[in-house]
């Protein structure tokens, strides 16, 4: 029965209700010298329980078989559920850590060369005394920039010129084919539609020295014979370096025929330079000549004593019986302007600008086709001309001078 009391109290014990002294002397009163235990913090009376149980009425009251009753104990075990605890799911099979490649040889550290020995840094000069800057001179003054205002000789159609370096009054006059405002600004004097107009031969004479060329600078550009030894002379010249030199034997330039030559009853001039040394009596020269001898001819004589005395005479027509004429000699080795110009029906001879006289003539002059058109020789062939001829030129159609005037002072 002790043993009884024990397994109950264990089991009170277990429970938690041995300590609960109450339920317990419920039945059995306890000694007051019973042992006594702490259980769970209460006083157990283990003396008191077996005494209760020896003494007492062996046959345990039913209610203490009820109380006892070990078949409830299995509820203990549902109470503390000693069953081992469900199988815990097993870990997962970790992989296993990846081969890890051996770390590379590292190459052992080169043998560092010792640092040299830093030379001690120089001694640093001091710095030069630093000159100081020279006085500037002031500038100087600068010449204002050259006039650019046109000239005749700037290659360029500026100022009043009527073309390139020519016309407007201020400039040379302008050749055929170039611009002009007015006949002033030609040479020709002929100013036609603004361009300059009206020359049909301009020889100026000008080349190499004994060149027998004798080209025509006019826009008709004649053809130019050489008869005998005339040439182009550089011994002298009116204009351009050159002039032609005729020796008076045989010497001449022949003009090719062309419809220039019918002057008809309209203006023109003829006009050149000459130099000549021949001043002999009666030594009959022409420098000109267009036409025939005793019928329609336009002749310069020279040193011709007839038909009232020894001097120049420029005639037309009727060889010699409608003239201009001037005892003047004008072979003295000088140059000098000649020009015989028709205005209207009146024929005017100039010799350096100046009027050696006048006289009315109506009909035509024509002397194209079957005529002589000499330089420097008479319409008959005869009467060569000895000395320099320049700047020989013929303007149709147009009266360059109708008053003296100054000759001019440059080629054409
Ligand atoms: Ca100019
Ligand atoms: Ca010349």
């Amino acid at each position: 029965m002790r043993r009884l009391g024990c397994v109950a109290c264990c089991l009170a014990v277990l429970a938690g209700g041995c300590g609960d002294s109450t339920g317990m002397s419920d039945m059995a009163s306890p000694s007051p010298d019973a042992a006594k235990g702490i259980v769970d913090g209460a006083v157990f009376d283990h003396a008191a329980a077996v005494d209760a149980a020896m003494i007492g009425d062996l046959a345990a009251p039913p209610d203490l078989a009820v109380a006892m009753d070990l078949a409830a104990i299995p509820d203990v075990s549902v109470l503390v559920d000693l069953s081992p605890p469900s199988d815990l799911a097993p870990p997962p099979d970790l992989a296993p850590p990846p081969d890890l490649a051996p770390p590379p040889d590292l190459a052992p550290p080169p043998d560092l060369a010792p640092p040299p020995d830093l030379a001690p840094p120089p001694d640093l000069a001091p710095p030069p005394d630093l000159a100081p800057p020279p006085d500037l001179a002031p500038p100087p003054d600068l010449a204002p920039p050259p006039d650019l205002a046109p000239s005749c000789s700037d290659g360029m159609k500026n100022g009043k010129e009527t073309d390139v370096d020519c016309g407007g009054g201020t400039c040379a006059t302008c050749s055929d084919g170039k611009g002009c405002a007015a006949a002033a600004d030609c040479g020709s004097g002929s100013c036609v539609g603004n361009l300059c107009k009206g020359t049909v031969l301009l020889l100026h004479m000008d080349g190499v020295n004994n060149a027998k060329v004798f080209p025509d600078s006019s826009p008709s550009k004649h053809v130019i014979t050489v008869g005998g030894d005339a040439k182009v002379s550089t011994a002298d010249s009116k204009f351009g370096g050159a002039s032609g030199y005729f020796d008076g034997n045989g010497d001449f330039l022949g003009v090719a025929d062309s419809p220039d030559w019918n002057l008809g009853t309209g203006d023109f001039t003829i006009d050149y330079w000459m130099r000549s040394a021949n001043n002999v009596q009666n030594a009959r020269m022409h420098a000109l000549s267009f036409g025939n001898a005793n019928g329609t001819n336009i002749d310069f004589d020279y040193n011709d004593k007839d038909q009232g005395g020894w001097g120049f005479w420029i005639y037309w027509n009727g060889g010699g019986g409608n003239l201009v004429r001037v005892n003047t000699v004008y072979t003295d080795n000088k140059w000098h302007h000649v020009a015989l110009v028709r205005a209207g029906t009146l024929f005017t001879g100039y010799v350096d600008g100046k009027s050696i006289g006048s006289m009315n003539y109506a009909p035509a002059l024509n002397v194209s086709g079957n005529f002589n058109r000499y330089i420097g020789l008479g319409a008959t062939g005869s009467w060569p001309y000895l000395g320099y001829l320049d700047e020989l030129r013929i303007l149709k159609g147009v009266a360059r001078w109708t008053m003296n005037f100054t000759p001019p002072d440059a080629a054409y």
